[in-house]
């Protein structure tokens, strides 16, 4: 008699023996201890095994067959793991005290570290990640349900017809409303923490893009303890470990892990009127200087984000020098410069963006306005010819909530128009309630913006000729746009769908979509880099979050055409989590960085791949002995190369540092110390001229 059908009637018999478990609890019920004398095997319900695996979080670590949401990989596959903790048991490897499979899964989850496997999902297993109070928040039947549950594996499985156990709607012995409670104070401060840390990456209302949804259907079979372990240590794919960085303490896991399985609170919208209220005209234009104030080669300027401090710094390219700090939003994200590249405009997270004039001798504000709560990207109305003369006319702030985008008077921030992202995803019709405004780039062959809608999957091109009549042409793409630029001509646009893992690319000049590309795991190019591979010609290249591959695409269906939208070539890194990749028309390398990678090593290694032999990485290095490696950018002439070292706010001696290299030798050439947390640093004429 097959297990399964058992399992369907609702109670089991499981004669099986058992191994490592790496599920984890946190609210304390009976203590057990291997001491205690244990029933073999156990009688028990599907009922009381989905309890089980709840309680103890085991599906956020684990892969567990029949388990829903079980596809964690912070710990071991537990798929086959009663045959493989015979298989160790028996091979003399296994250290531990236990003499059969349901004494070693016992021990495993009662003491975690009494025996640490060698290999987990994401590199070597570490002792301590699987805490040992798991098995205080279980009650003694929920143990010996788990414990024979995964003796019988892989045998023992639940089948994908099975009971509840195995579909794909873990919630429905577990109502969503039925989230854990909360203090007012520790909901205060999970609601603000959520928007801080989180929201960018899981969307405001929790709907998922980034990362993964987090809507209670999802979170409460996660249960608080499996939750909090996700946060607490991360996941291969992106998800910063927040606290083994030391950013949230364990209680404060738990307590974001409870807020995540109630509803998400609905926030505020942001009109226009409340925009003008904002608005803020600091230096009025005749007040402006008419001609560069300072002898300094302002085109050669680094506006580099402060990230921490709420600031950018203007550095002087040429000598090093910090000409001006100024304040900007809260966790500033991006610069991008007007057309004639006299104004910087920054945007912070917060949704407030300001306007920096560059011509005066100490650059400062001239204007700011607060465009939404939660903004990522901002840019300029760049074209020039015969449809008219937009340089320096507007400015357009793409917001993640209220999802809009709105329309600015270029060299005032005056607020002219809002339009909402709302609106059907691009693959099933869905309505979705926040589609957030991902990239934002101006096309240099009609007044157009190129606005990438990330959860429609719609790459929108805005016609800024005439707002009053606003013309907007939606191209159909791929769900999840996130960032991307354009090829070394201009023409084409290439926007990663990351986590769709695609390409898409629409020609700029017909205004179509032209092909979209499969590519790694989770593209993440930044603008990309464009250069001339010796066998395939030009191509522009992406990095990846979830895998440690450079993949480039050609982009020359004139010169090329065989080889025209198609990955003609991967290039291996060392490691996975890679934000940017970087070069110069006149560099002989491509430059990438792998600043999210969960080993603090890699993270704060860079890379360079020749590009005679893009084959293999030419070299890798440690650009530091602390923090992150993050973002490259290239002076105005193509022969420096500055990298962010992207260090803590509150670690004096380690809040960050910029260092500069020869792109000629790579030999490092200076560094510009004692910034906090420097990340995106944009030189101002390779900005204006879309120079990556
Ligand atoms: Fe960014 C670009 C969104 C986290 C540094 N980032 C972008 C763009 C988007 C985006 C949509 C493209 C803007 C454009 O071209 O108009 N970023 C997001 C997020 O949603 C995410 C993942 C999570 C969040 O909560 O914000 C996120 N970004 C980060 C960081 O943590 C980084 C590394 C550090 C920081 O300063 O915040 C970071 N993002 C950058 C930079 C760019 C960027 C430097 C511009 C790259 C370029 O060369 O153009």
């Amino acid at each position: 008699m097959k297990v399964r059908h058992l399992y369907r009637k609702g109670l089991v018999l499981l004669l099986l023996a058992l191994i490592l478990v790496g599920c984890r609890g946190t609210e304390p019920s009976a203590p057990q201890t291997t001491q205690e004398a244990e029933p073999p095997a156990g009688l028990y319900s599907q009922e009381l095994l989905l309890q089980a695996f709840q309680t103890g979080g085991c599906s956020a670590c684990h892969v567990i067959p029949g388990v829903p949401g079980a596809v964690g990989t912070i710990g071991p596959d537990l798929s086959e793991i009663g045959r493989v903790a015979r298989t160790r048991l028996e091979s003399g490897e296994y250290r531990g005290s236990a003499r059969t499979v349901e004494e070693y899964l016992r021990e495993a989850i009662q003491q975690p570290d009494a025996f640490i496997v060698p290999q987990c999902p994401t590199g070597p297993c570490t002792p301590g990640v699987m805490p040992a109070t798991l098995a205080q928040a279980l009650s003694r039947e929920e143990l010996n349900a788990i414990v024979s549950y995964l003796a019988s594996l892989p045998e023992g499985a639940l089948s994908a017809e099975g009971a509840s156990l195995s579909t794909e709607t873990p919630s429905a012995s577990v109502p969503a409303d039925e989230g854990p409670t909360l203090t007012p104070e520790e909901f205060a401060w999970a609601k603000q923490t959520y928007f801080e840390r989180c929201a960018g990456c899981h969307g405001t209302l929790r709907k998922g893009a980034t990362g993964p949804a987090l809507t209670p259907d999802k979170t409460v079979p996660k249960g608080t303890a499996g939750l909090a372990a996700i946060i607490f240590n991360g996941t291969p794919r992106g998800m910063p470990d927040w606290g083994k960085q030391g950013i949230l303490s364990q209680e404060q896991t738990e307590i974001m892990a409870k807020f995540l399985q109630n509803e998400p609170p609905a926030p505020p919208e942001f009109s226009l009127v409340q925009m003008k209220e904002s608005w803020q005209l600091i230096v009025p234009l005749e007040q402006r200087p008419t001609a560069p104030q300072t002898a300094r080669n302002w085109q050669n300027y680094f506006v580099v984000t402060l990230r921490d401090a709420g600031k950018v710094a203007i550095i002087d390219g040429d000598t090093k020098e910090i000409v001006s700090e100024v304040e900007s939003g809260y966790a500033v994200h991006i610069t991008r410069m007007s057309a004639t590249g006299r104004y910087a405009y920054v945007i912070g997270r917060d949704g407030r963006l300001a306007l920096i004039d560059l011509w005066m001798e100490k650059p400062q504000v001239v204007a700011r306005v607060q465009t939404c709560y939660d903004a990522r990207s901002v840019e300029v109305s760049k074209y020039e010819g015969p449809e008219g003369n937009f340089r320096d006319k507007y400015a357009i702030a793409g917001c993640y909530w209220p999802p809009h985008f709105v329309i600015l008077d270029g060299l005032t921030l005056e607020p002219l128009k809002i339009v909402s992202t709302r609106s059907y995803t691009v693959d099933t019709g869905e309505y979705h309630p926040e589609p957030r405004v991902a990239a934002i780039v101006a096309s240099h062959f009609h007044p157009e913006w190129i606005v990438n809608v990330k959860e429609t999957g719609l790459i929108w091109l805005v016609n800024y000729a005439d707002l009053k009549n606003l013309i907007i042409k939606q191209i159909e793409a791929s769900k999840f746009l996130h960032d991307g630029g354009m090829d070394a001509t201009h023409r084409y646009f290439l926007v990663a769908a990351n986590q769709s893992n695609q390409i898409g690319i629409v020609d700029l000049q017909t205004d179509t979509l032209v092909s979209i590309v499969d590519v790694g795991k989770v593209p993440h190019p930044g603008r990309g880099a464009n250069w001339s591979d010796p066998e395939f010609g030009p191509v522009w290249s992406t990095p990846h979050l979830g895998e440690g591959s450079v993949m480039s695409i050609g982009t020359d269906p004139q010169g090329h055409p065989e080889h025209a939208w198609k990955v003609v070539r991967t290039t291996s890194l060392p490691g996975s989590g890679s934000l940017f990749i970087k070069t110069h028309p006149k560099s002989k390398w491509i430059w990438v960085d792998m600043a999210l990678n969960s080993d603090p090593v890699l993270a704060r290694t860079i890379c360079v791949i020749a590009k005679a032999d893009p084959s293999r990485t030419y070299k890798c290095w440690e650009i530091g002995t602390y923090g992150r490696a993050v973002h490259l950018e290239y002076n105005q002439d193509g022969t420096e190369v500055w990298v962010s070292l992207w260090g803590a706010a509150d670690k004096p001696g380690e809040t960050g540092e910029i260092v500069i290299y020869d792109d000629a030798t790579l030999e490092e050439k200076a560094r510009i110390k004692g910034l906090i947390t420097p990340t995106g640093k944009f030189n101002v004429y390779n900005t204006v001229n879309d120079i990556y």
